[in-house]
């Protein structure tokens, strides 16, 4: 899928539509999920054009992939949830709901999360 630079997430990266963020460095940026589904529901895109994990493990440098993962890690740990446990998350394509079209991870956390289901 052609990425559309015209997706919620990277309007939010060109600070066209605020956000309430918590986190951001040189490869990702993490705010607060407009509808938490948890006490504790942030999202964390990578700063490139990336629609899913096939273009982004395909064509991202490997230095925007350490990025993500670790600010990923990075954001549980500044949220404090790290100790207690968390949850992440990301849809990708049609099957699993993807809504937003730019690659995000979801952090769910603040609570007993249920067991994993499809
Ligand atoms: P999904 O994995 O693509 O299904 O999740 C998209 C998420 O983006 C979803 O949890 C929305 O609540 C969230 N979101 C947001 O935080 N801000 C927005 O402006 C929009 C969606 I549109």
């Amino acid at each position: 899928m052609a990425y559309d630079p015209n997706n919620v997430f990277a309007k939010i990266l060109r600070g066209e539509i605020p956000c309430n963020k918590v986190y951001e460095d040189e490869h990702a940026l993490a705010f607060h999920d407009i509808n938490p589904q948890t006490p504790t529901h942030i999202l964390v895109v990578p700063k490139g054009a990336y629609v899913n994990w096939t273009d982004f493990s395909e064509t991202a440098s490997d230095a925007e992939i350490a990025g993500f993962v670790r600010a990923i890690a990075t954001v549980a740990k500044q949220a404090g949830v790290a100790e207690d446990g968390y949850r992440v998350l990301s849809n990708a394509g049609v099957n699993a709901n993807q809504e937003v079209a730019h690659l995000h991870a979801h952090i769910f956390a603040g609570r007993k999360l249920g067991r994993m289901v499809p």
